[in-house]
């Protein structure tokens, strides 16, 4: 089939491009670059360099696609907090308007990337797709948008429509160059340079780290499953580590002893997160199946080349 990918040439988005490349489907790419990176193309895919807010080009993008990939966004939370108005362009309207193209182009589903954010502080683990929600951030606040714009669409116009609900998504391509780069890259990164990591908090925090070709699967699924028409879900492993697990692991793939530093945990932090993956299960037949080892492992390997 013919798949649309915006923000293809992004971390999520440009492992979802070679999974569907490789599964035989066709794939073109519409990514503004912004954070995205050329050399994250696979050649195979056709690439058009545009903003999903460019309508006359997103329109054009759309033509003779069966199921658009929306991966882009304004990732940063903390850049969220401080350009709301540009995280609630980008996210909502951009996302509204890839919405209101798929319907014009006659695509028959939307697979979307919505975020754990939107579960903010609730205390509450796992967290399931109908725990009380908590956005915390314009950026949290524009995933929940969509997600409501994506129910729209599947009632009013019979848009077919997927939500998930990603948790800390990491593997090969993610960018460890800023510091809300997720914490898995930046860690890599130190660990591989001997330099110090600097753990925010007591490392006693969790996360649910998902490996990035697992997402992939479960958009597969979600691209292919017959009979659905608007579905919000959790991708996560669905299992918790702890920073300091996490710090022990990737010491020990690498083979050297970390050095590290402590320092005040971050403004909004959550303390906990993992996903309940049962709806995952249930609704698509999906579970990631990458260990965190493994994962581990393949994104050392990417980063030393
Ligand atoms: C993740 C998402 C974010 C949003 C949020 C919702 C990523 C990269 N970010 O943020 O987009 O969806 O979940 O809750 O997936 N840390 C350190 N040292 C560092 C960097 C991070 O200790 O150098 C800590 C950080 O304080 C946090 C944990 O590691 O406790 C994970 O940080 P992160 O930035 O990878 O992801 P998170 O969960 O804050």
């Amino acid at each position: 089939m013919q798949v649309l990918i915006t923000g293809g040439a992004g971390f999520i988005g440009s492992t979802i491009a070679r999974r569907f490349l490789a599964d035989g489907h066709r794939v073109r790419i519409l990514d503004s670059l912004e954070t995205g990176l050329l050399a994250n193309i696979p050649a195979d895919a056709e690439f058009i360099e545009a903003d999903i807010r460019d309508t006359d080009t997103l329109g054009k993008a759309c033509q003779g696609v069966e199921v658009i990939l929306h991966q882009a966004a304004m990732v940063s939370v903390v850049l969220s907090v401080a350009e709301p108005s540009l995280c609630f362009d980008v996210n909502v309207v951009g996302t509204q308007r890839v919405l209101q193209a798929a319907v014009a182009a006659g695509a028959r589903r939307v697979v979307m990337a919505s975020s754990s954010a939107v579960y903010g502080n609730n205390p509450v683990q796992p967290k399931r797709e109908d725990s009380p929600l908590d956005p915390l951030s314009p950026y949290a606040d524009s995933k929940l948008t969509n997600e409501v714009n994506a129910r729209y669409y599947s009632a009013y116009h019979g848009l077919e429509t997927v939500c998930f609900r990603y948790f800390n998504v990491f593997g090969p391509r993610q960018r460890p160059d800023s510091p809300y780069s997720g914490v898995i890259s930046i860690l890599a990164l130190k660990l591989m340079q001997d330099e110090t990591f600097t753990i925010f908090g007591t490392g006693e925090q969790t996360r649910d780290f998902v490996f990035a070709e697992d997402v992939a699967g479960a958009i597969t699924a979600a691209a292919t499953q017959p009979g659905i028409r608007h579905e919000v879900l959790n991708v996560g492993s669905g299992r918790p580590t702890s920073l300091l697990e996490l710090v022990e692991l990737a010491a020990a793939a690498i083979g050297r002893p970390p050095k590290l530093a402590f320092a005040e945990g971050r403004a909004g932090d959550v303390m906990h997160s993992q996903a309940d993956v049962t709806g995952l299960a249930q609704r698509l037949g999906y579970t990631a199946r990458t260990s965190l080892d493994v994962g581990l492992a393949r994104t050392l390997d990417w980063m030393q080349g």
